[in-house]
């Protein structure tokens, strides 16, 4: 087991040879010259390593993927353990931005933040049983201390419901108790079988859990749609990643609550779609498995002695993870490496001096260096996140790739005749737009420009996302837009029987066997999410409108789509 990271960390450069030289096949069907160097060759210059992401995007997505994340240090493989990576400050800085906004917002409504252990016993862990059955396997134990077998083997949490709620059982005791809001920004694990990916699938993540207990289902369902439109504007402000808002079906939802609200988003490049975030209204099924109980306040104990009445607490719980920074990545990134939206780049602007030549003397380079060095200070104190690259032993065009495999959303170039006109070249890595700005409305202009990014960003995933949901009447159209990598908007009776039998019907038998994670397509549909925004033509009639697959009547338009 924990070779395979490392063999899967040597094949993205081997395979990524193999195909630079496949692509370069010459008529005389000799191979010319590989366009990278060969690894050993690599190994000599100095940062060949980021030297940028060698297969397209829409060639081997997969490839693609962990090549830019690595490359542009993001992440590194974790050599030890299959699964687990390394996250690096440009991603972890990513994850901090999240941390901070997301925060401050549940500060302001209240929630406190908390810790509590990674460990749960068995005997907690199972007071949830009926819940955790379908997950037990991903179940990670801790069975040694040293060499000696434990007595009793203890969990390492999946999620901390059985942590923490025996704790809400003790601490809420009156209706002055509540609400109890509890966040904890932690590390989860579930030791899942199925292919990893960085950020998307891994055994341990980083999450933020929240955690409440509320007197009245009302406050509740209030809190829920909250939390749910915070992570909206952490996905779609924030990472300029569009997600559609939507409730779960009863056959997706977390078992063990009352109803599931998620955001459903969408990796255009191979069709499928990927849970954003989830926030749950538990109902009483937990209060009533923990005990979590108060007086009815409307029931008080009587003088005669009799007894209060009992009443569970409604709870609700919801989360958000590290999976977030692999969506951004894949959404938008391009074949030049990462893309970062200004909002989450620890490095909005880098400056870069140019045309500095052999003709060139002392004097203007330093001219040049004391300008970049004079703007980077004027924007910092804009509060714009920008740095210099002034090192001396590379070259522009190296820096420019450097810095546009690192994602950052601006690049300013000043050389000798730019400051005789007192202008900078302003190039976006969004668009690779170039535009000459005169230094004296530098500050302004690049906080616009930052802001202008951010949306355009945000506005092209989005119609992207929207030309890619296919409203479906009729089951001849399902499948054939799935197949299209088309996510598919249909009315749907909300039965699930009927849910199984789309999963089966637009599954592909292929005759070779397939790993589900590489062909994507074979894959069943399942329900996504029931959209809280209901398309409206046509609309649903009541008693009249069809199930686009079983031909009863249907409910409501359900997002159908193959996801990860
Ligand atoms: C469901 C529910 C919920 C708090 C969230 O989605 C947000 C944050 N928790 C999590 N879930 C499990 O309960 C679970 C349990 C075990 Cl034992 C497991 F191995 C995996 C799990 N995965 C999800």
């Amino acid at each position: 087991m924990s070779s395979r990271n490392s063999n899967e960390a040597e094949e993205l450069v081997s395979q990524a040879n193999d195909k630079a030289q496949k692509g370069h096949t010459s008529k005389s069907g000799k191979k010319s010259a590989p366009k990278k160097p060969s690894k050993k060759a690599e190994a000599h210059i100095e940062g060949a390593s980021q030297l940028g992401v060698e297969v397209r995007k829409e060639v081997d997505f997969s490839l693609w993927y962990k090549q830019v994340l690595k490359r542009s240090e993001m992440l590194e493989y974790y050599e030890e353990v299959s699964g687990c990576y390394i996250i690096r400050p440009l991603a972890y800085n990513i994850w901090q931005e999240i941390q901070n906004f997301f925060d401050a917002a549940i500060k302001e409504m209240g929630v406190e933040d908390t810790y509590f252990p990674m460990f749960v016993s068995q005997r907690q862990l199972e007071r949830e049983k009926d819940h955790i059955e379908g997950f037990a396997p991903e179940v990670a134990w801790v069975t040694k201390a040293g060499s000696n077998t434990m007595e009793s083997p203890i969990a390492i949490r999946p999620t901390s419901e059985t942590v923490m709620y025996p704790y809400f059982a003790k601490w809420i005791r009156t209706h002055r108790d509540l609400p109890l809001k509890l966040n904890q920004w932690c590390n989860v694990v579930r030791w899942e079988f199925k292919n990893p990916q960085p950020f998307i699938r891994t055994r341990e993540f980083l999450w933020q859990e929240g955690h409440t207990a509320h007197f009245t289902k009302e406050e509740a369902d209030t809190e829920v749609y909250q939390i749910l439109e915070l992570y909206r504007q952490v996905y779609e402000d924030m990472l300029a990643f569009p997600v559609i808002k939507g409730i779960k079906s009863e056959k997706e939802k977390f078992a063990g609550g009352l109803y599931t609200t998620t955001l459903e988003g969408f990796i255009p490049t191979t069709g499928r779609g990927v849970q954003a975030a989830t926030s749950h209204c538990l109902g009483q099924n937990f209060s009533k498995m923990f005990d979590i109980v108060i007086e009815d306040p409307s029931a008080p104990a009587g003088p005669d002695g009799k007894d209060a009445k009992k009443m569970y607490v409604w709870q609700n719980s919801w989360g958000i993870s590290t999976r977030a920074i692999g969506v951004m990545v894949m959404v938008h990134g391009d074949d030049k490496g990462l893309v970062l939206p200004p909002r989450v780049a620890a490095t909005q602007v880098v400056v870069i001096p140019c045309g500095i030549t052999s003709k060139t003397t002392e004097d203007e380079k330093k001219c040049v260096e004391d300008k970049i060095n004079y703007v980077v200070k004027e924007m910092k104190s804009a509060g714009i996140k920008a740095k210099a690259d002034l090192r001396e032993n590379y070259s522009p065009g190296y820096k420019f790739n450097h810095w546009e495999l690192k994602g950052v959303p601006i690049r300013l170039e000043i050389g000798p005749r730019d400051l005789s006109k007192q202008q900078t070249l302003m190039v976006r890595r969004d668009n690779g737009v170039k535009e000459p700005i005169p230094l004296a409305d530098l500050t302004s202009r690049i906080s616009d420009t930052l802001k202008c990014i951010q949306k355009d960003m945000f506005d092209r995933a989005k119609k992207v996302y929207d030309d890619h949901v296919k409203l479906v009447l009729k089951w001849d159209d399902f499948v054939p837009n799935l197949d299209n990598k088309n996510f598919v908007l249909a009315p749907w009776c909300e039965e699930e029987k009927c849910e199984d039998s789309i999963k089966e019907k637009s599954t592909r038998h292929n005759t070779e066997q397939e790993a589900e994670d590489e062909k994507a397509p074979s894959m069943g549909a399942k329900t996504l999410c029931i959209p809280l925004e209901q398309p409206s033509d046509p609309p649903i009639i009541p008693g009249e409108t069809k199930c686009v697959s079983c031909g009863g009547l249907a409910k409501r338009y359900t997002l159908f789509g193959r996801s990860y």
